[in-house]
């Protein structure tokens, strides 16, 4: 097994890829499909393995260049010779060819790829992409191609991932394409009233079950493919830790605050943080505390898939109100966890406690904090993805 470094992908596949496996990216037009390419020749390598990209839609320098953008340095794979081009581009606009090898016409691709792939044993090639490669070849003709490729990369362990945008095809030939390779991951644009994002998801593999979900992904630069959750809640009683918890868990967060009492900054509107976490990206919102701002609970709420309710774990005074926010915010039904905030003040109660005095069921996790140390902070973090997520 090769992992693909591709966050969720690899638990989706049973671990990773097995060697010697084909992979397909099947993207509808306009989904961004290159970055699973680059990422997995990027992560393959980075383990130590060899790799090739064959690329017949930019020039290798545009391609060096894009890696760049998502932070993967091909250049020193290239120079350190783990890495090599196989150029398919360069001579269709008269540019001279760069890398290992190179095509000046299309009836060269066959023999090309093979030489390619034995050069990689164990290792991975990336087809960048099938699609462009189809409208040179013949119908019958890429089957045939494809075939044989996949056989030889199996006899050398080595994983063949093609980049393929569906446009227009012959339905049979698109099955026939499927049917050729080992895996399918299927990358769409998931719609609600406007294009809310991309998604993908395992349709076929031959060595475990395809994924019953699609998860949502974007693609980041630099970063490469992350998991993307539109909107994580941040609720709880006044004073609790909200703002701070949002803070703490984000790379740059909003508040919309006033000083309450002239005194202690108070969340009038809400907090906005953007967390990126173990290969997820995720868009936070934290709504006030105080009750006369309850009609932003509603709207803060809509559309949440997540939520931590943060309670101060010295006042139990608040818990009634927490139980209130979370009926507001529909949190009933989405999956949620409970920050036990402020443990280093004196009185604050054990999570176990906190359960039994809020009457919460025992499969609701409950994370011990002391938010302004960033102690448990991303525990916490971890432990709402695990829930959405799995493991
Ligand atoms: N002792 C202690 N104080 C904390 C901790 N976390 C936050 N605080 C303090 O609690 C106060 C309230 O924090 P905020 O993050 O503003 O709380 P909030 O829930 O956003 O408050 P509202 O928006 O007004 O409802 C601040 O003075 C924080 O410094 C903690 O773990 N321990
Ligand atoms: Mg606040």
């Amino acid at each position: 097994m090769k992992k693909t470094h591709i966050p969720k992908l690899d638990d989706f596949l049973g671990g990773g890829i097995p060697e010697g496996s084909s992979i397909l990216f099947c993207a509808v037009p306009g989904v961004e499909c290159e970055a699973f390419g680059y990422q997995i020749l990027n992560g393959i390598i980075e383990d130590g393995n060899k790799g090739f990209i064959f690329t017949n839609v930019a020039e290798p320098d545009n391609i060096l260049y894009e890696f760049n953008q998502y932070g993967w340095n091909l250049e020193k794979y290239l120079d350190e010779e783990k890495a090599f081009f196989v150029d398919g581009s360069s001579y269709s606009i008269g540019l001279p060819p760069m890398g290992k090898y190179s095509i000046d016409e299309i009836s060269q691709i066959e023999g090309v790829i093979i030489k390619a792939i034995n050069d990689v044993p164990n290792g991975v090639g990336v087809i960048n992409n099938l699609s462009t490669l189809i409208d040179y070849l013949e119908e019958d003709k890429i089957i045939e191609i494809l075939n044989k490729w996949n056989k030889h990369a199996k006899e050398k362990n080595t994983i063949l991932v093609y980049i393929f945008t569906k446009w227009d095809y012959d339905p049979k030939l698109i099955k026939d394409i499927k049917n050729s390779v080992d895996c399918v991951v299927s990358l769409t644009s998931i719609e609600e009233r406007v294009i809310i994002g991309q998604g993908f998801m395992v349709t076929s593999a031959s060595w475990t079950k395809p994924s019953k979900n699609m998860v949502l992904f974007f693609v980041l630069q630099p970063g490469g493919v992350k998991i993307y959750i539109p909107k994580i809640l941040v609720t709880g009683p006044y004073n609790a830790g909200k703002s701070s918890f949002v803070k703490s868990i984000s790379k740059k967060s909003v508040s919309v605050e006033r000083m309450a009492l002239e005194k202690f900054p108070t969340t009038i509107a809400m907090d906005i943080g953007h967390v990126d976490h173990n290969g997820f990206v995720a868009d936070i919102f934290g709504t006030p505390g105080q009750e006369r701002f309850d009609l932003m609970l509603d709207v803060l709420a809509k559309e949440s898939v997540g939520a931590f309710i943060i309670v101060d774990s010295s006042a139990p005074q608040t818990f009634a109100r927490a139980k209130d926010m979370i009926n507001k915010t529909q949190a009933e039904a989405i999956p949620k966890i409970i920050v036990a905030n402020k443990q280093d003040l004196p009185g604050a109660l054990p999570p176990e406690q906190i359960r039994e005095t809020m009457k919460l069921n025992k499969n609701i996790p409950i994370i011990p904090t002391v938010i302004k140390e960033n102690k448990g902070v991303e525990e916490a973090l971890n432990t709402l993805l695990k829930l959405l997520y799995g493991d």
